[in-house]
């Protein structure tokens, strides 16, 4: 029988989008989900499980699963022991302490004898004991933020993304127990061909993660300003420079990070660059 890699992934949430884009953006298609279960790809050999992301972790731990994608929060907070294969940069989360606005908060020794809501009993159980402080954790499964308003808790430890949610309850953050994004765990001891599997997909996620980070560039300029330019411009190897219908110009050709992007763009038009382009690229093979 042909071997399959099974890849768990969150059945409907804040991580299912950007699991499901990236899986296609390696070219891995699959049929229509019509509420089902699984579903294997028509072109690779992978089935796709759709699970809560709670229970990801120990389906992995226990083969039910070869690999995953979840929250590394969630990982932690499972407790479980698996690989992180790969991060892969969406769903960047962090989990924090918060206190009412008006709380005279003095560092983590303010947190002794408090009671804390949270759904990361696990982790923020860790950071107390790590820091010497005695803390009452009161474990609940949603809708920490209103804890406080309603006397059950005198701070809370939770996501946060925007912040805004935070705000909207009148709570500050405090204290930053972890910073999260979405990974590829996968269980530590797949059987060879199963491990050929996850190469390949690894090396289509590494592709496509790094097309996303990067940004083709094309650009004029006059032949005494190329070296200025190449300077400027780190590419993949150095840019192609190609000789214009006008004499004396040229056109360089180059990738960019997206982190550096604009700063790139400014140094480039100050150093003489014209016509600047910049294309999205959709593959960037390593
Ligand atoms: O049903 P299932 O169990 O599968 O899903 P879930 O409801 O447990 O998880 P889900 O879909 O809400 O989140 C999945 C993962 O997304 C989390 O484990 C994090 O890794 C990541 N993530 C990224 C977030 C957020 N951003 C986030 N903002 N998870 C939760 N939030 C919540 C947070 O709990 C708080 O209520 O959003 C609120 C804060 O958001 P801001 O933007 O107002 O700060
Ligand atoms: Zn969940």
């Amino acid at each position: 029988m042909k071997t399959i890699l099974k890849v768990a992934v969150q059945k409907s949430g804040r991580l299912s989008e950007a699991s499901l884009k990236l899986i296609s953006e390696c070219g891995v298609s699959f049929p229509a989900r019509i509420a089902k279960l699984k579903a294997q790809a028509f072109n690779f050999p992978v089935e796709l499980l759709y699970l809560r992301d709670d229970d990801i972790p120990g389906y992995v731990a226990d083969r039910v699963s070869d690999v995953g994608i979840i929250g590394e929060n969630v990982l932690l907070e499972k407790g479980v022991k698996l690989e992180v294969v790969q991060r892969l940069g969406f769903s960047k989360c962090r989990l924090c302490i918060a206190v009412p606005k008006d709380f005279n908060y003095q560092g983590n020794t303010s947190l002794q004898g408090l009671n804390i809501a949270t759904s990361y009993p696990r982790i923020l159980g860790d950071y107390l004991e790590k820091n010497g402080v005695k803390a009452h954790i009161h474990q609940i499964s949603g809708s920490v933020e209103i804890a406080p308003s309603i006397g059950l808790a005198e701070a809370v430890c939770d996501i946060v993304s925007t912040g805004s949610t935070l705000v909207s309850n009148g709570l500050v953050e405090v204290e930053t127990l972890l910073k999260s994004e979405a990974v590829l765990v996968a269980h530590p001891h797949l059987e060879e061909e199963k491990q050929q599997i996850l190469e390949q997909l690894l090396f289509r996620i590494r592709s496509v993660k790094a097309a996303n980070n990067n940004k083709y560039i094309l650009l004029n300029a006059p032949n005494e300003a190329i070296d200025k330019i190449t300077s400027l411009l780190p590419g993949m190897r150095s840019p192609t420079v190609l000789p214009l219908a006008q004499p004396g110009w040229s056109s360089l050709h180059s990738v960019v990070n997206e982190d550096d992007f604009w700063e790139v763009i400014e140094k480039l038009r100050q150093a003489g660059a014209e016509g600047i382009l910049v294309v999205p690229i959709e593959k960037m093979i390593l």
